[in-house]
């Protein structure tokens, strides 16, 4: 894959570029980024990009005489135009299904604006396809531009050696949950235990609690992720907070659960009931899909047994 880049800050991206990931994918010729500099485009003396909006305002306002140019020009180094995309705060919002929809493309350009954007001609001339990262305010879209590229570069096939790692990431494959909580050694520390589910050696065991800690990270983190599919598990079961079909935007009580756990662990213990026995399926999943949701974690939003501490006494 290509991706050019047309910046007032080319520098910026000098840093990350040349970082461990993206500069091995750019030795072995997997990606190919091109970074232009668009007061190169500026045919005056003084190099001028941008000037004080019609109408009066704050700010200044990238010229349409400017970035029509630069965008055609670089257009036309390739035979591929490739995808332009604007990075603008008043874009759509990138997510991943994006992002995957960006790595289909064999050329991406990136236009990034600065101060306070574009004349808005650009748009009307160039049909850009706007991305905003986010709803906040960047200086530019040049760190948005590394975020495109980040995300984009992850699915060009080489770029990560192992494929599969994509699909079991958050937000990836056809149900798009947040990710299972991952574990290394020791397997105990500060009382904490790996769940003894994942040193069991039952494969199918652990690719059950796996979803279902998937389901039930999302449900009480990012609810609003469970649409489709997912609605109707969603629907199933009644939280403790009275909320069942919607999917509300989060979950009250998971905040405080968690500073909970982080400051008196060993309270715990005792105020959560045992809603996952290492071994015991509890929360039924049937052929690769819960037949039933996880239970009711009302006493603790947050928890299962396996975030409190082992026994230590
Ligand atoms: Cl793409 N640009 C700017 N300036 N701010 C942003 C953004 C982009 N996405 C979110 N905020």
């Amino acid at each position: 894959m290509r991706i050019d880049v047309i910046t007032l800050f080319p520098d910026i991206f000098q840093g990350y570029l040349s970082e461990s990931m993206l500069k091995r994918a750019i030795d072995r010729g997997i990606v190919e980024i091109h970074l232009h500099n668009l007061r190169d485009w500026a045919p005056d003396k003084h190099k001028t990009v941008d000037d004080k909006p019609y109408g009066g305002g704050p700010g200044m306002i990238l010229r349409v005489d400017r970035v029509v140019p630069c965008v055609e020009d670089v257009q036309a180094m390739c035979p591929d135009p490739g995808h332009l995309v604007m990075l603008t705060p008043q874009g759509r919002r990138l997510n991943q299904a994006i992002v995957e929809e960006l790595a289909r493309f064999s050329r991406l350009i990136l236009l990034c604006g600065r101060y306070e954007g574009f004349d808005e001609r650009v748009r009307l001339i160039l049909r850009p396809d706007e991305i905003s990262i986010g709803d906040y305010v960047l200086n530019g879209g040049e760190v948005a531009a590394m975020v495109v590229i980040d995300a984009v570069v992850r699915l060009v096939p080489g770029f990560l050696g192992d494929e599969a790692s994509n699909r079991e990431e958050s937000f990836s494959g056809p149900d798009r949950l947040l990710e299972y909580p991952q574990y290394t050694r020791p397997r105990e520390y500060r009382g904490f235990r790996v769940p003894e589910v994942l040193l069991s050696g039952n494969h199918q065991a652990v690719a059950q609690w796996r979803l279902q800690k998937r389901i039930e990270t999302t449900r009480r983190r990012r609810a609003e992720l469970l649409g489709g599919g997912w609605r109707a598990v969603w629907a199933e079961e009644p939280t403790s907070h009275g909320l069942s079909g919607e999917s509300p935007p989060t979950l009250p009580g998971e905040k405080q659960a968690e500073q909970k756990e982080l400051e008196t662990p060993a309270e715990n213990k005792s105020s959560v009931g045992d809603i996952q026995r290492p071994g015991a399926s509890s929360h039924g999943i049937a052929g690769g899909f819960p037949a039933r949701p996880p239970e009711d974690t009302s006493t603790a939003p947050g928890f299962s047994s396996e975030d409190r501490p082992a026994d230590v006494s």
